[in-house]
């Protein structure tokens, strides 16, 4: 994807974004691109598949990889997440490593090295959530990072910041930028992500589903593209985009609850979902939704594979069957 013309300022990055579950990953991407662009939401487990999203600073190209967040589990669709979060250091020139103020730090730092075991390069460490210390001058941060340097030797460097108000967010911005090296930009001008709006579209359905539903169902549902078409505009008609998707549940009696009463509750999925892709490809969208019942898609090799989530190291002996 090499782009020909290219000014002789260019300069490039690829930075991936690692942590826990939960940690404030989705947001600090957003915030930088200045868009809702990757799915966030209050539950662990929202980001289920690794990719780039583009941003640039004068001639600075940073290419930021959203990572699934890393944590302990035996089940298939975990271990694929866990997979996907340590591809996503593949090519990275820096890696952030993002801490959730707000939980037991040097836990957070010892799960993440026994979790991930390949030599890790350049990292910073990333306080996260600050606007929810009431008394963050008074948090021993020099220490802890010290303490943190032993556990991961390849710290170099901790910021503090917050996502939802912006502090200091700049201040990490610029050290990215000053460690970009002069090079191509790797995607054209005005690229936001590597995934196209049919990935993103499957994205912003199960981000309402997780946020409008409960207990175990969020982490049961997936959703995959049957149909998606788009029209040009003309003099007539906006631009349009004509999608069919379903969400998959692992029992029927989810499907009534993803239904809900008369229909309510994916009516609300699909309103918000349509709401939010319209704004994203500034056309207009129809979207139909359906709910499947496909029994234990999430250790499904053949759904696994269509949720762009391959085969892991440690993968279980796994379903092959198409259902
Ligand atoms: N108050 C506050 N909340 C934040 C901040 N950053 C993230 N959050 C909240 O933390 C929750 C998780 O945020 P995400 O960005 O989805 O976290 P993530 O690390 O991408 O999570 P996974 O994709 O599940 O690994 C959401 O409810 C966010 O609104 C922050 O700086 N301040
Ligand atoms: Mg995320």
């Amino acid at each position: 994807m090499l782009i020909q013309d290219q000014h002789y300022k260019n300069k490039s990055i690829m930075v991936s974004v690692l942590g826990a579950p939960n940690v404030g990953k989705s947001s600090l991407i957003n915030y930088l691109l200045g868009m809702d662009l990757s799915v966030v939401t209050n539950k662990p487990q929202t980001t289920r598949n690794r990719f780039h999203c583009i941003l640039t600073v004068d001639h600075t190209e940073i290419i930021l990889v959203d990572t699934p967040g890393l944590h302990r589990s035996n089940q298939e669709l975990n271990k694929r997440l866990n997979q996907q979060a340590r591809e996503g250091t593949e090519g990275a020139d820096l890696n952030l490593l993002l801490i959730d103020l707000t939980a037991p730090i040097l836990k957070q730092i010892t799960d993440f090295k026994s979790l991930f075991e390949e030599e890790l390069g350049p990292t910073i460490l990333v306080f996260t959530k600050s606007d929810l210390i009431k008394d963050l001058e008074n948090l021993p941060l020099d220490e802890v990072f010290e303490k943190a340097k032993e556990v991961i030797p390849s710290l170099t460097k901790y910021y503090t910041i917050s996502s939802k108000e912006g502090s200091d967010v700049h201040l990490l911005t610029g050290e990215i930028c000053d460690r970009a090296e002069p090079g191509k930009h790797l995607y054209p001008d005005g690229s936001v992500s590597n995934k196209n709006m049919r990935f993103f579209a499957t994205e912003y359905i199960r981000e309402q589903a997780f946020q409008l539903l409960k207990d175990e169902i969020p982490y049961e549902v997936a959703v995959l593209i049957d149909e998606y078409k788009d029209f040009e505009a003309n003099e007539q008609k906006k631009a349009a985009s004509h999608i069919s998707a379903s969400i998959l549940v692992n029992r029927p009696s989810q499907r009534a609850i993803v239904i809900g009463s008369k229909g309510s509750m994916i009516k609300e999925i699909g309103t918000r979902s349509r709401k939010k892709i319209e704004s994203m490809t500034g056309g207009d969208v129809h979207l139909n939704l359906h709910v499947k019942v496909s029994p234990k898609w999430f250790k499904n090799n053949f759904v696994l594979e269509e949720l762009g989530l391959p085969r892991a190291k440690d993968s279980n002996r796994v379903w092959r069957a198409k259902n």
